[in-house]
């Protein structure tokens, strides 16, 4: 299996109610391994480019205010089938339909309020991380704790 990297992001609901702690505690307990990390107010120019593929939506509009609206905390992860593991650690896009013991489905209520960002291919992983990170702050780094995770 293929180590890939995914762009995780812990939206400015997860931040004002105080959840970042929580929400990458689960990851590094997972064994997802950090590459990057960034806390910010996404310019709005930044979140059009991020969100391109919704453009023209109904929820477009909001979507943009509220990703836009406060400090968001912005990560890359990485490990075997990154991206696919921590979209199952996110649970659906809707709250309400996120099974108990993922992120949404512990901790929110509505799909305008979701709580988290993840990619959804390797290639959207890609683009994203290029949209939010410059290559150098990728750090590249052996972790010991990989040797008790991984077989
Ligand atoms: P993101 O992209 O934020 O990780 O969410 P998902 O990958 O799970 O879902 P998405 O791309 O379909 O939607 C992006 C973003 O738009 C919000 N949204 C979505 C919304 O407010 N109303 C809607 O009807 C949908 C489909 C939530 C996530």
């Amino acid at each position: 299996m293929a180590i890939e990297q995914t762009y995780l992001m812990v939206k400015p609901d997860g931040v004002q109610r105080g959840l970042c702690g929580d929400i990458l505690s689960r990851f590094e307990r997972k064994g997802l391994k950090i590459v990057a990390m960034k806390f910010m107010v996404i310019p709005k120019g930044t979140a059009e480019d991020h969100y391109g593929e919704h453009k023209g939506k109904g929820f477009y509009d909001s979507l943009i205010s509220y990703i836009t609206s406060g400090p968001v905390l912005a990560m890359v992860l990485e490990g075997e089938n990154a991206v696919a593991v921590c979209r199952g650690m996110m649970g659906k896009t809707n709250p309400q339909e996120s099974a108990p013991g993922t992120i949404r489905g512990d901790f929110g209520m509505v799909t305008g309020m979701n709580l988290i960002h993840g990619s959804d291919s390797p290639q959207s992983a890609a683009r994203e991380i290029s949209i939010f990170f410059k290559p150098e702050e990728l750090i590249p780094y052996r972790r010991t704790a990989d040797d008790w995770i991984y077989e």
